[in-house]
Parts: C-alpha cells; structure tokens; sequence
C-alpha cells in the first residue's frame, strides 16, 4: 500500500521533505504540495511530479485522496494544522516546533486524546541519526553504566540580524532539548541560561539543564560560528563515554596541514536522518505500528515547555523550574529495545 502524502509548506524544510518522500521513501506518494506562493507550490510540484498543487492548507489536507499530511509551513499554523489534520482523520509529521506556545502544544494533545490515537508525530529527527543511534545503543548496551552528563554543541554558520538569544532557544536548542530527554529518559526540571557578550546581534547561548534523575545537560547554541554547521555531543557515564564523532567527512592532510571540512547547514549533516525518519514515519503508517522513535506530540510539548522556561531564564538570569506535568496515559508506551540501525545506504 502506498501512503498519499500532502506536503504544506514548500520553503526550505518543506522542499526538502517532498524530495525525500519522492526519491527515498518507497512506500510514500506524493500527492500534494501546498504553498501560499502558488509559484513556489507549481515549481517543486512539477520538478517532484506530485499530482495535485494547491494553495489552501485546509483544502490540501482534508482531500479524500490524502492519507498523511507533513507540515513545514511557518512555526505558528502548526498546531491548528496539525489539529484540522487529525479532524480530516490523517496522519502528520510536524517539522519541529509542534507549536511555538506550550498552550498550542497543549491544544493539539486534547484533540489527540480525543481522537483517542496518536497519529501525530515531530520531525525530531536526530533521533534517527546514525551517530546519535550508536550513542543510545552503546548506552542501552550498558558500556558507559549509568548516564551522568550530556554535553552538546550546536552551531551554524550564520543567522539572520533578526534570529535573537530568544530563537537559539526556542529555534535551535529544541533539538538538543529533544535529543536529551530522548537519551536520557528523564524530563527536565530547572534550566539556567547565560548569553556571551559579543557585538553581533546573536552572541552564543549557554544552557545547563537538569533532569528528574539527576543528571547535568549543557548546551552551547552559536548561530554566528562562521566556520561551518557544527554539532557535537558527548554523554559521560560512570563507566566511560561516548562521543558522537560526527561530522562524517574526510580529513584532508595536505600542505603540513590537517583540514576537515564542515557542512554549510543541517541539510546534509542530517540527511540520514531525515530519510531513516521520514521512512520511518511512512512505513509505521503502511503497516499500523507507528516506529517508537518517532517524538510523539507530548515529545513537542516537553520541549516547546523547555524552550519558554529557557526564554525566561534568558530574560530574568535567573535558574527556571521546569514543571512537566502527568503523562496522559495515551503517551504511556513500553521501554523498547533500541532498534540497531544501518548506516546510510
Ligand atoms: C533550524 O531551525 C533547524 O531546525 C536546524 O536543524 C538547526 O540546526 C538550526 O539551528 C535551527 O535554527
């Protein structure tokens, strides 16, 4: 069976997506592009041959011919899309945020407990990076004992003048946000943040979070780092640690020098992960079991809920509670074994 897919949003995210589903996904037809350009939603429409081009996202994702709708559109129509969605009866994937506000987060976890299924799911997707998925394996595999710390670095080549200290937090770091809860399996319960001095209008951020079990999570967002897309992380254990080891390319030894070279951004740093999540996604549609990995909606929540104590311990510089509230119980699912996963084909 294959999966009738509606792409809203055809900008950088969205475009990337569609391509994805076309080329890499095998169980996943293209049906719709959406975008307010109608030029911009006929131009990636035609060169990806999806079926139908429309405009209206309402109009794209009730369709009959439509089984699952992914959303790229602007951060803010996320949650209301996402909730027509799951109206019209379809599966979504929502690129990250599930909505910029911890009460639109909250919205759509009552339309899916209403629904009484989950069927929407956040593009979190460096859960399914190669290197992230050796680091949970080796953790799960017991080699470092019992997790302490996770250090992570995350850093782009340069952001717009209007990308502030507030968006490395509620922009950039909800991936790290994600990537340690996900490790970890521990919500977080107080975050600090400093900002650097610098005369650029983004200096770096630094956060130090703490999780219920009392572990030590630090992460450094620099969105002007000049260099190169720059992500790193190490977790540390009682027994040893591990250290992601990406970026993946050569190392060029020439002129008595030793050079590795970065990529521009987190397209092709994370295309594995992209395309093992957006398979993922389909097959778990395809086959009536969504793929644990996958963040859930309450995944969205958690770190939306982050991301706004973050931005108030910017503005106030003081350390935030972060008070996680009960899980409901349609989030409640067995710890499973950490599927072992090939790297890229
Ligand atoms: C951007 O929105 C993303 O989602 C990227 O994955 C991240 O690396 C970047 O920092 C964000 O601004």
């Amino acid at each position: 069976m294959s999966v009738r897919v509606a792409v809203i949003g055809a900008g950088v995210m969205g475009a990337d997506h569609a391509r994805i589903l076309a080329k890499d996904v095998p169980a996943a037809q293209l049906q719709v592009i959406c975008d307010a350009s109608e030029a911009r939603a006929i131009d990636l429409g035609e060169t990806l041959g999806a079926k139908h081009v429309l405009t209206d996202p309402m109009a794209a994702l009730s369709r009959d011919d439509v089984d699952a709708v992914l959303i790229a559109s602007p951060d803010d129509t996320h949650a209301a899309l996402s909730i027509a969605a799951l109206q019209a009866g379809k599966h979504v994937l929502c690129e990250k945020p599930l909505a910029p506000t911890y009460a639109d987060c909250l919205r759509v976890i009552e339309a899916e407990i209403r629904l009484g299924e989950r069927r929407v799911h956040v593009g979190f997707m460096r859960r399914f990076d190669p290197a992230y998925t050796a680091m949970k394996t080796a953790l799960n595999d017991g080699l470092i004992g019992r997790p302490l710390m996770m250090h992570n670095f995350h850093r782009n080549v340069s952001a717009p003048d209007w990308f502030t200290g507030q968006m490395a937090i509620s922009n950039s770091a909800p991936h790290e946000f994600d990537i340690g809860r996900f490790m970890l399996c521990s919500d977080y319960v107080s975050i600090t943040v400093a900002q650097s001095a610098s005369g650029r209008t983004i200096a770096p951020v630094f956060m130090t979070l703490e999780t219920a079990d009392g572990q030590l999570v630090n992460i450094e967002v620099n969105n002007n780092a000049a260099y190169g897309y720059d992500v790193r992380g190490e977790l540390v254990g009682e027994a040893g640690s591990i250290d992601l080891g990406a970026p993946k390319h050569a190392t060029y030894n020439v002129s008595l020098q030793s050079a590795q070279r970065f990529d521009e951004d987190w397209r092709p740093r994370f295309s594995d992960a992209y395309r093992l999540q957006n398979r993922a996604w389909i097959d778990g549609i395809a086959n009536g079991t969504p793929d644990p990995r996958l963040a859930t909606a309450w995944d969205g929540l958690c770190s939306t809920l982050v991301a706004e104590a973050g931005v108030i311990a910017l503005e106030a510089g003081s350390k935030q509670a972060i008070k996680t509230p009960a899980k409901p119980a349609l989030y409640e699912q067995k710890r499973q074994e950490f599927p072992r996963e090939e790297p890229a084909e």
